[in-house]
C-alpha cells in the first residue's frame, strides 16, 4: 500500500500523483517512498504520462530540512530524480506556489514543466548551507545556462513564472488550477506525440575559467563555504559527462552537509520562524491595531513611522514644535522616498502614505484614538516619565502604551500611569525601516494581550521580533555592553582596535565593534558609562580612552571622527592617527605594559565573553531560550547567520572548553570573567544550549 503522502489517481492514460505533505509539501521519507511507489504503479498501469503537482498551498518546497543531520532514510532524493527522469513515461510537473531546492530538482528531472503566474522558483540551499544535491547544479545550466545558473545557484534567490519561462525553466505558464492547467498540457503532449526529454541528455554549457569564478563568490561570501562550494558543482556540470557530474555533486553537497556552517544556517532558519512562537502567547488575543502614535521624529521615531506606514497602519507623529513636525515629516518622506525608488512602493502608494496615512500633530490629544503608542524621545527617565503620564491622561482605555527606550527600566516607566498593564518596551533598531530585529521588552505588569499585541506589530512590519525581559540594555545592548568591554579591556592590555576590527570581520561579523560604535555615535556609549558610574563596583577595569575621543567632539561618523576618520562621500573610513596617544596615556596611567595578540586570542576571548553574558541573560530568564539571543545577535549586531548565533556557536565549538577559558581568563581578572551559573550547570550536566531550545518548544 502506497503512504498517504503521495496521492495517486488514473485519468484515462495519465496517471496523477499529488503531494499532500502540509504544510509545504517537504520531500521527507513519506514522500519519497510514495513517488518511487507512484511511478511504479503508473507504469505497471499501463499510463503513457504521469502529471505531478503539489496539493495545498505548493509544489514541493525542497527537502525535508528536519532530517538534515540524521542517519539517511528510503530512496534518495537524486535516485527519485533519475528514476522520474528514465521513466519511460511522459512525466510533466504543475508548479504553483514555491518550487524550492529539492522540489525544483523534482520538477527539472520531468520532462516538461508547467507552473502558474505566481509560482516562484529557486535553489536556495546555499542559504542553509548546502547545495543543490539532486542534479540542480548539473540539470540547471544545461536548460537555463551558465550565467543564470550560476547567478541563481550561488544567490539562492527566488524568481518568477516570468523569468523561469524566459530561461526556459519552464515551457509554458498558464493561469488556473495546477491539477487542471497540468492535465490539460499533458492531454495536449500526448496527443501532439510529444517525447520524453530528459534534460540529463541535453548538451552541458562549454567549460570557462572556474577558479575565478569560485574565488570570486568565496570572497563576496565573507567566509560562508556553500556558495562557492556549489560553483565547483557547476563546474562539473560543465566539464564532465551527467553522470560523473552527479556524482561531484553528490560528494560535494556531503561535504557540505558535515559542515559547522550547515548546523549554524538551519539552526538560523528554524529558530527565526520559532522566536516569534511564545508558548505563552498560545491563545492569547492581540488588541486591535489599525492606528499608531509616533512620539519624537528623530531619525529613530521616523524610521519607526516608516516601517508602520509600510506595513498598512495609520501614523499620528507627535513633535514638540511645528518645525520639528516638518523636520520629522521630512525625514519619513525621505524613507518612503527610498522604498519608492526601490520599487517597494508606487508613486500613488507613496502620496497615499505621505498624504493620508500620516499626520503630524504638536498636541497630546491627537493621540485620543490610537490603539498603540510608541514613544521615541530622548533616552532620559525623567523626559520618559513626563511623556508617560501625558498618554495615561490622552490615551483611550486599552491603547497599548509602549516605549523604545534601548536601556531604561521599562517598570519603572510603567508606574508613572494608572495602567502599568498596558506598558511595554518595543526597542526598535537604527534605521528602523530597514533593521529586522524589534526587542519586545516585557515588564512585570505588562498584560499578556499587549505581549501578543506587541509581535502581532512586528509581525505585521516584517521584523524579527524577540520577548526579552527587563534589566540594563535588555537582551542584545546588555551582552553588547559586555563583549565591548571585553575588547576595551584588549585595547588596554596591548591590542588596537583596527586589529580587533579585522579580527572580527575575519570571523564574519559585518562590522568589528569599532567601526560599529562610530556608526552608532559614540556619544550613546559615553551617556551610558556616565549614567552607570555612580554605581559602578570598583573592582570592575573602566578604560578612558573612549571618553577622551567623546570629550574632543569626536562622535563618530556623524561628526566625521571618531576610532575613524571618514571623508566625505566615502562610508568606510580610516584609522584615526590621534587614537592611539590616547590609548597610549590610558596604559600609562594604568601602569600596563602592552602585550601581543593574535587575532585568534581576540575572537576568543570576545565570544567567551558575549557567550558568557549570554547564557547569564538566559538563565536570569531576560531571554527564554537560547534561541532568543542568537536571533537577537544575527538581526540586530551582525554577527554572520552562517555561524548560527553565539549560543549554537558555543554549542558547537563546545561548551566544556569556553567555560574552562573563562575561568583561565579569570585568573588576571576575577571581576569580569564571573562564569554564568547557567554555562556551569550545562557544562556539568553535559548538556548543550540546544537541548534548552527543544525543552522549550
Ligand atoms: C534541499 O532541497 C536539498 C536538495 O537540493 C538535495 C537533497 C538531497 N523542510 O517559512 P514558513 C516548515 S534543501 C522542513 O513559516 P512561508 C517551516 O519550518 C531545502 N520544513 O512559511 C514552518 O514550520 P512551522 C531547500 C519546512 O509561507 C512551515 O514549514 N528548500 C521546510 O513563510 C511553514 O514555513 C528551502 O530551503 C523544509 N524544506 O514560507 C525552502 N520549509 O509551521 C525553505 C518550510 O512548524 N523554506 N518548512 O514553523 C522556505 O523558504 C519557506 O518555508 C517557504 C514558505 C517559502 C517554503
Amino acid at each position: 500500500m502506497m503512504p498517504d503522502a503521495i496521492g495517486y489517481e488514473l485519468d484515462g492514460d495519465i496517471a496523477i500523483l499529488k503531494a499532500q505533505n502540509p504544510p509545504v509539501n517537504a520531500l521527507g521519507y513519506d514522500v519519497r517512498m510514495g513517488l518511487m511507489d507512484g511511478i511504479a504503479r503508473a507504469e505497471k498501469d499501463g499510463a503513457r504520462a504521469v502529471l505531478i503537482y503539489g496539493d495545498g498551498r505548493t509544489y514541493f518546497a525542497g527537502a525535508d530540512i528536519r532530517e538534515f543531520g540524521k542517519p539517511p532514510r528510503g530512496p534518495a532524493l537524486p535516485d527519485i530524480c533519475d528514476r522520474i527522469e528514465s521513466s519511460p513515461l511522459v512525466v510533466v510537473s504543475s508548479l504553483h506556489g514555491t518550487a524550492l531546492g529539492g522540489g525544483l530538482e523534482m520538477a527539472l528531472a520531468s520532462h516538461y514543466r508547467i507552473a502558474v503566474p505566481s509560482a516562484r522558483m529557486g535553489l536556495p540551499e546555499v542559504l542553509i548551507g548546502v547545495m543543490p544535491g539532486a542534479g540542480g547544479t548539473q540539470r540547471l545550466p544545461r536548460l537555463a545556462g551558465l550565467d543564470a545558473a550560476l547567478d541563481l545557484i550561488t544567490s539562492g534567490r527566488q524568481f518568477g513564472a516570468k523569468e523561469a519561462l524566459e530561461l526556459g525553466v519552464v515551457d509554458r505558464v498558464v493561469d488556473g488550477d495546477p491539477r487542471e492547467i497540468g492535465l490539460a498540457y499533458t492531454r495536449e503532449l500526448l496527443e501532439s506525440g510529444a517525447k520524453r526529454r530528459p534534460v540529463s541528455e541535453m548538451p552541458a554549457p562549454a567549460p570557462v575559467d572556474f577558479d575565478a569564478i569560485y574565488d570570486a563568490v568565496l570572497k563576496k561570501g565573507r567566509g560562508q563555504i556553500s556558495p562557492a562550494t556549489a560553483v565547483r558543482g557547476i563546474q562539473a556540470a560543465c566539464e564532465l559527462p551527467f553522470a560523473d557530474g552527479m556524482k561531484r555533486e553528490r560528494e560535494l553537497f556531503r561535504e557540505l552537509m558535515a559542515s559547522d556552517q550547515r548546523e549554524g544556517l538551519i539552526h538560523a532558519f528554524f529558530s527565526e520562524r520559532a522566536v516569534g512562537k511564545l508558548p505563552e502567547l498560545k491563545g492569547v488575543e492581540p488588541r486591535d491595531l489599525a492606528a499608531i502614535g509616533v512620539i519624537g521624529g528623530g531619525t529613530m521615531g521616523a524610521g519607526i513611522a516608516t516601517s508602520a506606514l509600510l506595513s498598512g497602519l495609520n501614523v499620528t507623529m507627535l513633535e514638540m514644535t511645528p518645525e520639528a513636525a516638518e523636520a520629522a515629516r521630512g525625514r519619513i518622506e525621505s524613507n518612503l522616498g527610498g522604498a519608492l525608488k526601490r520599487g517597494k512602493i508606487t508613486q500613488a502608494g507613496f502620496e497615499d502614505l505621505t498624504q493620508k496615512a500620516l499626520v503630524l500633530s504638536t498636541d497630546y490629544a491627537a493621540l485620543k484614538d490610537v490603539d498603540l503608542v510608541i514613544e521615541a524621545v530622548f533616552e532620559d527617565m525623567d523626559v520618559k516619565k513626563t511623556v508617560f503620564k501625558q498618554l495615561d491622561a490622552v490615551c483611550k482605555p486599552g491603547a497599548v502604551l509602549a516605549t523604545n527606550t534601548s536601556y531604561l527600566d521599562v517598570n519603572e516607566i510603567a508606574a508613572v500611569t494608572s495602567r502599568p498593564g498596558d506598558v511595554i518596551g518595543l526597542h526598535f533598531f537604527s534605521p528602523a525601516h530597514v533593521m529586522k530585529l524589534l526587542e519586545i521588552v516585557v515588564a512585570d505588569k505588562t498584560a499578556p494581550d499587549v505581549v501578543a499585541t506587541g509581535f502581532a506589530l512586528g509581525k505585521k512590519m516584517g521584523k524579527i521580533s524577540v520577548r526579552a525581559g527587563v534589566c540594563d540594555g535588555f537582551i542584545g545592548n546588555r551582552i553588547l555592553s559586555t563583549y565591548r568591554t571585553c575588547a576595551d579591556h584588549m585595547i588596554l592590555d596591548g591590542a588596537s582596535p583596527y586589529q580587533i576590527d579585522k579580527a572580527l570581520t575575519g570571523f564574519g561579523f559585518a562590522m568589528g565593534p569599532y567601526a560599529v560604535a562610530d556608526l552608532a555615535g559614540l556619544d550613546i556609549g559615553w551617556a551610558v558609562r556616565k549614567r552607570l558610574a555612580p554605581t559602578r563596583d570598583p573592582r570592575e577595569r573602566v578604560p578612558t580612552f573612549p571618553d577622551r575621543l567623546c570629550e574632543g567632539g569626536n562622535y563618530g561618523q556623524k561628526t566625521g571622527k571618531g576610532y575613524y576618520v571618514y571623508e566625505a562621500g566615502k562610508r568606510a573610513g580610516v584609522p584615526n592617527p590621534d587614537v592611539p596617544a590616547m590609548i597610549d596615556a590610558n596604559r600609562a596611567e594604568l601602569g600596563i605594559t602592552p602585550r601581543d595578540f593574535s587575532d585568534e586570542e581576540i575572537v576568543r576571548r570576545y565570544m567567551c565573553a558575549m557567550v558568557n553574558e549570554a547564557a547569564k541573560v538566559v538563565g536570569e530568564g531576560i531571554a527564554r531560550r537560547p534561541l532568543d539571543v542568537d536571533m537577537t545577535l544575527l538581526f540586530g549586531y551582525g554577527f554572520p547567520r552562517y555561524r548560527g548565533g553565539p549560543l549554537k556557536w558555543a554549542d558547537i565549538v563546545g561548551l566544556k572548553g569556553i567555560l574552562a577559558d573563562i575561568k583561565t581568563f579569570a585568573k588576571d581578572d576575577p571581576y569580569f570573567w564571573q562564569p554564568a551559573p547557567l554555562l556551569e550547570t550545562l557544562v556539568a550536566d553535559g548538556r548543550s544550549f540546544d537541548d534548552l531550545n527543544k525543552e522549550a518548544s
